[in-house]
Parts: C-alpha cells; structure tokens; sequence
C-alpha cells in the first residue's frame, strides 16, 4: 500500500458541505456547531475509508496473520484530529472551515472525549491500536462499547461527586453499526451428555451486535479496526404483554440485555460488582472469539493450523476465560479433541499481566464460576487437573484454589507467552505473583516495556514543539521516534535552548488561560508547573505529594523571603467510587487548594490547581506544560506508568522514584537528569518489616510533624476540623504505602530541582536530553516488541 492522495481545500469544503446537506439534512446558514463537526468529521471518515479497505483487502489476499487485542477497555479520547492528523489533512481542514467562517479548535473541542477506560491500562489499548495501524500489523481491538464510559467527575465542597457519562447520546460519527456481526452468548444454564460429548445448556442468552471503528496510522498508510459489542435481547419483542397493558415486562428482556454493555465498570483495582462483571467479560471475549473464528474458516479450513494464522492477546485477566472458552468452541462446536484444544488455544493466546496488587489480581468464587459458565468451570477444573499431572507443583499452585478460581493462573497456563510491561515489572511478575509457575514454565514469562503514540502524544498535544523538532531535526521522529537523538547535540546550543523554552511558555501560557477562564485562579507562567495526574490511588501517593505541599507553604510563610521557586501545583485524577480512603485524599487535596490560594503572603510563590474531570482530552492540555512530572508512586506497586512517559518526551524532568518504567527513563535520559528519591522495592520490603517505620520516620521529621499537626487541628478544614483525624491516624499507624518513611527524601530531591529551575539554561538543557532520550518509549517500538517475541507476525508494510 501508498500513501495518500490528499484532497484539496476546496474539495474538502465540498464535502463537509455536502455532508451537512445529505448526511445532516442541514443548512449551512442554520447550523450548529455540532452540526459543523458531524459534518467534518464525516468528511473526514471518508478519507479513512480508503485505507481501512485496503489494509483489509491486503490482509485477505495475502492471508496474513492477524492480531486480536481483547480488552475490557479502549480509552481512546477525542478522534476527529487524531484522524486529521495522520492523514495529513489538519491544516487542508483549518482552511476549508475557515472559508465557512468556522474555527477548527472550536469544532474539536466539541466533541465528547470517549472515555472507555479508566486509566493506564486502557489508554495503553488505545496508543497500541494506532500503532498497529502505523507500524502495518492486520489487526482488531475487541472490547464493549458501553453506553457509559467512566464517569463524570466533580467537586462539591472540594468532594468528589460522580455523575454518568454520557458519550453516546448523541451519534458517534466514527462507528459503523454491523448488525450483520451479531453472535449469541449464553449464561447459566447446566451442561449434560450426549452421546459421550459434553453440551452446555445455557439458562439465559444475549446477541452481542457489532460496531466498528476504524483507525488509520501515520500518514494514512494503514488502518486497524476497533470492534466493540453493544448487548440486545436475543427474543424478539412481547407484543402479547404489550397488548395487555404489562409494558414493563414487555421490556425486560432488552433491558437485561442491555445492562451488559450499559457502564464501563468505574473501577481498575478491584474485582467486584461481581456477577454482572463476569457476565461483561464473557460476553466481549466470547463474542470475539466467535467472530475471530468465523472470520479464520471463511478464509482457512484446518482449525489446527489456527496459530500460525491468529495471535489473541489478552489484556490483563479481564478476558482470561477466552482460554476456556477458545477450548470449548474448538470442542463442543468444532469437533476437535481435548489435548488438540489445549495445543491449539495456547499457542494462539498470550496474556498481560498490568499488576501485582493482590487486590487487582482477579479470582472469581467458584460457586459464581460455576453458575454463570457451568461448562467452563468443567473445562477450567480439567486443565488444572492436566497440568497437575504434567507438572510436579507445589500446592501454592492451581487455578483452583480455596474455592475460588485465579484468573492470572489460568491466563498463565492458557498462554505460551506472559509478559509484564516495565523491566522491574517482569523480574518482579516472575518472583512473586507468578513464582511458582515461573519455575515450571521459565520461558514464558517475558518484557515488553510500555510505549505511547508519539502522534497523538506530541505532534496533536504539542504544536510548539513539534514544529520547532520539525524544523530542527525534520519529521522522522513522528514515524521513528528515535530519531529524536539526533536532537542530542542541541542541548548545548543556547539559541536552541531559548526556542526550546519560548514553546514550553507558550504552552504554560495557554494553560494559565484554561485554569483563568475555567477555575478562576490566576496562576503564573513563570512558576515552575509541578503536575500529578493519574488515578488517584493510595499506592501512587497523592498524599505524599500533598503532604510536600503543605510544609512548603508553611516554610514559605516562616521566610516568605528566602528566594523560594514559585511552584504552581497540579493535580488530576478520579477515585474509584467506593474507594472511601481515595475520596478523602481528594477532599483533602481540595481543602488545601483553597486555604493556599487564598493566603496573601505566599499568593505569588504558591497555587494548588485540581481541576475536575481529568480524562484524555485534559491531559494532552497539561502535559505539554509540565515542567515537572510527580512519578512518585511506592516502589514496586506500578507496573510501568505511561502518563510517566508522555511527560517525559514533551520535556519535564521527572521527580520520582525507582518504580515502573521510571527505572527505564531514568537509565535512558542519565541519572543526572531525573531527580530520584525514595526507598527501592527491596528497601520497601525490609522497611515493612519494622512496625514502627511511619512513627519513627515522623518523628525525625519537624517537616513531616508540621504538616499533620496542621491537618490535625483543622486548619484546612477550620468548619469542620477534625475532618481528617482519620487519615492523619493512618498516617501514624497504618501507613501501608510508606509516605513517611519516603517524605524527607522527596522533600529533599523538591528542593534540588527548585535549586535547577533557577538556573534556566540548565533546567532548558536536562529537558532537552530528556526530549532527546525518550525515544524507547514510542508505542512503536512495543508493538515492534510483541509481534517479534508474542505474535510471530510480521509488518505489512514495505518500507
Ligand atoms: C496499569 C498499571 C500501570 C500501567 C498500565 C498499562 C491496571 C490494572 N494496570 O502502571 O497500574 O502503566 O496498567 O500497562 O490498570
């Protein structure tokens, strides 16, 4: 395939016109804003069309090997200038809405930020859906297209409130509906004999129904397809109830059907909402496997040979049934034997692991198992049956264990590659989570380090400097980002520098304006943006963070004349709804916000700004005017980080600790160039290890002292002051994640990079090797990764 022919100005104009005529039934006098984007983005749907057709077309006649990710969440973001952008077309469009009197920032604003995710993991789907489109790879995302995604988030009296999410009330321009791609899935029921074979009667069924997206790469030259299931009742309508006046039950069954495909489940840490959550990830995974089959047989005949042609990765465990399930359907349906099923489904299936938080690590009773999936709870006991017999374990192994079924064992066992998504993360999958399994099986488990797209990450969030690395390096660094090294030699160039530092404070000042117009806080271009955004989570230690806050702005009060850095701190995230010690963090989070924004005397040397709602969308706003980024989590608790990443390549020093790819980027950019602090994962183990390690580190700390004394008394919460007598307790006594035991070492490593932040041209010179040393992180390079180690799959593309 080639690239692209790119239409014109005017015959784009000509488009959008006509979309807004045909498409719309619109007049172009009359129209909305909302009318003007469906009509853009329709007009820029078609210049997909032509190469999402060829890269399929390509696929078929060529019989390559396909890659199915399976996810329960693709958190892909606004879509229509990601497209514009990889097809070439961002300023042809600027012009031809111009020519109607229309602004294109305005028109991409207004489309709704699909949040089908919660955070990493799921945006993590969506940087690698884009890569494979541009690295040339024949595949499909497999996921649900919940009528809700993550939910709202706001702050009443600085609490977290939430509210539904509502993307799909208005049509989603980028999706086709496929109702021809419709698969029954069944649940409950029991499973019998006949004639020797195992049948499973399901008690209840649903029709999953197809609607796809499509997804063009860099430069248009080759697209992948996200399929998303939406939920329908599989009885048609009841019209004799209807009659008789019962509307109610008349209805029941479409809305049965619909509860699984209704809310993105608002949660990545912990395994709950239990029966309808298990249904969910039946439901995407068996859908998929249905279609991937029926698209296998309608191109190969051997149902053996299905490896060699299909590669199905399973992202975490939240569709880990897919090995039992690939089994039953290459049995129960396809007549293949059971040792055969077990070769076939292991070679073509590999799994993520994206935690090691026990209470991330999923495990469903078997009781639940054995009533919503009867068959598969018989097909899960024999393979667990199977590999005891294969292998010597030790008892600690088994996917069956204490009445509960562990989905990563089992994604394990099915899989024939596992991989974490950190270097740490890997060693540490291997020593602990799957120790065990890891002895039996030591070349299963493998590293792919995270990656994100350098299209949606630099060149759509960061203008400033993407022209400024087009004009000094060329534009290679889109396609292959490490061609950023060749930036290198420039950090020693002051003019560089200062062009450098004129993108950043445009960027700052854009930034400033947003928070201006949109929180009414007036904050500085020239402080120094501190910025912290990520799910807000006990291990990543938003509180550690707060805490630093808090004694700078007492130190800044005792000597308001001491030469202080002006920081502006920021804060982004959402809590899990029931994750009560999250909310408090928050709450606490924005009590403090508003005493010091509110404090004269420090007013021009510190603000606190949380903006609410943080999502994809908000992050490409704040990222490209960072200055620092807060990677600061308890080492050995993330598994990778990403957010870590694209602060990285958009030119912020990092303050973090030896955790998650942090290791990665700190090796990468040099040690010199990263402000490390805090206790290593060993270090953490040991310091667990002494029960008093929160007591005895406050009490060597007057900074630390302080800050809980102030909390304590209510000077944040002077209408309520013993709000946070809990969490100061915790602090004391069960402070799991070690914020005390680390806080003199961040408070310390702070104050070297206030020390640098005065001294611009060093400051400019470390962001700029921190520019030019991030290209390892590009999405590319991971997806590279899997297809060499995982897929066996080669790039379609020529070049
Ligand atoms: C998250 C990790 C992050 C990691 C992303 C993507 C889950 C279960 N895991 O550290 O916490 O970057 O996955 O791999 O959401």
């Amino acid at each position: 395939m080639s690239g692209l022919a790119r239409p014109t100005v005017d015959a784009l104009r000509a488009k959008i016109l006509h979309h807004l005529e045909y498409t719309l039934a619109k007049d172009a006098g009359h129209s909305s804003r909302y009318d003007w984007r469906m009509a853009t983005s329709f007009a820029i749907r078609d210049e997909m069309l032509k190469p999402w057709f060829a890269a399929t077309r390509q696929t078929y006649d060529t019989g390559a090997k396909r890659v199915y990710y399976l996810s329960m969440e693709f958190l892909i973001g606004r879509l229509l200038e990601d497209a514009m952008i990889n097809l070439g077309l961002h300023e042809t469009i600027a012009a031809a809405l111009a020519a109607e009197g229309q602004t294109l920032s305005d028109i991409i604003e207004d489309e709704p930020d699909a949040a089908l995710g919660n955070g990493g993991l799921g945006r993590l789907a969506a940087c690698f859906l884009e890569s494979m489109a541009t690295v040339g790879v024949p595949a499909h995302g497999y996921g649900i297209r919940y009528e809700h995604g993550l939910f709202r988030q706001r702050f009443e009296g600085g609490q977290q409130v939430e509210t539904p999410e509502d993307w799909l009330s208005q049509p989603h321009p980028w999706e086709f509906a496929r109702p021809e791609a419709a698969y029954i899935v069944g649940f409950k029921g029991h499973s019998e004999l006949r004639r020797g074979k195992s049948v499973w009667v399901p008690g209840e069924t649903v029709k999953a129904s197809a609607y796809d997206t499509p997804v063009v790469g860099w430069q248009g030259k080759w697209a992948s397809t996200l399929r998303l299931w939406a939920g329908l009742p599989t009885t048609q309508f009841d019209l004799e109830r209807f009659n008789n006046g019962d509307y109610t039950a008349a209805a029941a069954p479409e809305a049965l059907a619909r509860t699984l495909s209704r809310v993105l489940y608002p949660d990545d840490t912990t395994p709950a909402g239990k029966e309808l959550r298990l249904k969910q990830e039946y439901f995407m995974t068996s859908a998929a496997l249905q279609d991937i089959l029926r698209r296998y047989q309608s191109q190969f005949s051997t149902l053996a040979d299905l490896p060699k042609h299909v590669a199905i990765q399973l992202n975490d465990t939240h569709p880990a049934i897919a090995g039992p399930e690939l089994m039953r359907l290459l049995m129960d349906q396809h007549d293949m034997g059971w040792d055969e099923a077990q070769t076939v489904a292991r070679a073509t299936l590999g799994y993520t692991n994206h935690t090691l938080l026990p209470e991330a690590l999923e495990r469903w009773s078997t009781y639940l198992m054995g009533s919503v999936l009867p068959r598969h709870m018989e097909i899960i006991q024999r393979i667990d049956e199977d590999h005891a017999k294969a292998h010597k374990r030790p008892p600690s192994v088994g996917i069956v264990q204490h009445n509960e079924v562990k989905m990563g064992d089992l994604a394990f066992i099915m899989s024939h590659k596992v991989n974490g998504v950190s270097a740490l993360h890997s060693e540490l999958v291997k020593e602990t989570v799957f120790h065990d399994l890891h002895k039996l099986h030591p070349d299963r488990i493998t590293n792919e380090t995270n990656g994100v797209t350098p299209r949606r990450w630099m060149r759509l969030s960061n203008p400033a400097l993407s022209t400024l690395l087009d004009e000094t390096i060329g534009e290679g660094w889109t396609r292959d980002l490490d061609h950023l090294k060749t930036l290198e030699p420039f950090a020693q160039d002051a003019a560089f520098r200062e062009k450098f530092a004129a993108a950043k404070r445009a960027n700052k000042v854009a930034l400033a304006g947003w928070v201006q117009d949109t929180m009414g806080i007036d904050i500085n271009p020239d402080a120094m943006f501190d910025i912290q955004i990520k799910r807000l989570h006990e291990y990543k230690r938003q509180l550690l963070n707060c805490f630093e806050t808090i004694a700078l702005w007492h130190n800044m009060r005792q000597t308001p004349d001491a030469g202080w850095t002006p920081r502006v701190k920021f804060f982004g995230g959402k809590s899990a709804p029931g994750y009560f010690v999250a909310k408090e963090i928050i709450h606490l989070i924005n009590d403090v916000a508003r005493t010091i924004n509110a404090d004269p005397v420090t007013g021009h040397l510190l603000k606190v700004v949380y903006p609410p709602n943080y999502n994809v969308s908000m992050a490409q706003r704040l990222i490209p005017a960072a200055d620092l980024s807060e990677q600061i989590s308890t080492a050995g608790k993330e598994a990778s980080g990403t957010g870590n990443m694209k602060l990285t390549l958009n030119g912020a020093l990092t303050i973090g600790t030896l955790d998650g790819a942090n290791v990665e980027i700190r090796d990468l950019v040099g040690a010199d160039n990263f402000f490390l602090f805090g206790l290593t994962a060993d270090g953490v183990e040991k310091r667990r290890k002494n029960i008093n390690h929160a007591r005895e580190a406050i009490e060597d700390s007057q900074n630390l002292r302080d800050v809980l004394q102030m909390i304590v008394e209510g000077r944040f919460s002077p209408e309520e002051p013993d709000r946070y007598h809990g969490l100061v307790d915790r602090a004391w006594h069960h402070d799991h994640y070690l914020v005390a035991a680390d806080f003199d070492s961040y408070w310390e490593a702070q104050r070297a990079a206030d020390a640098l932040y005065r001294t611009p041209q060093d400051w400019n010179r470390k962001a700029i090797l921190n520019v030019a040393r991030s290209g390892f992180f590009s999405s590319d390079r991971t997806i590279r990764g899997y297809m060499a180690d995982i897929w066996d799959v080669p790039s379609a593309l020529k070049d």
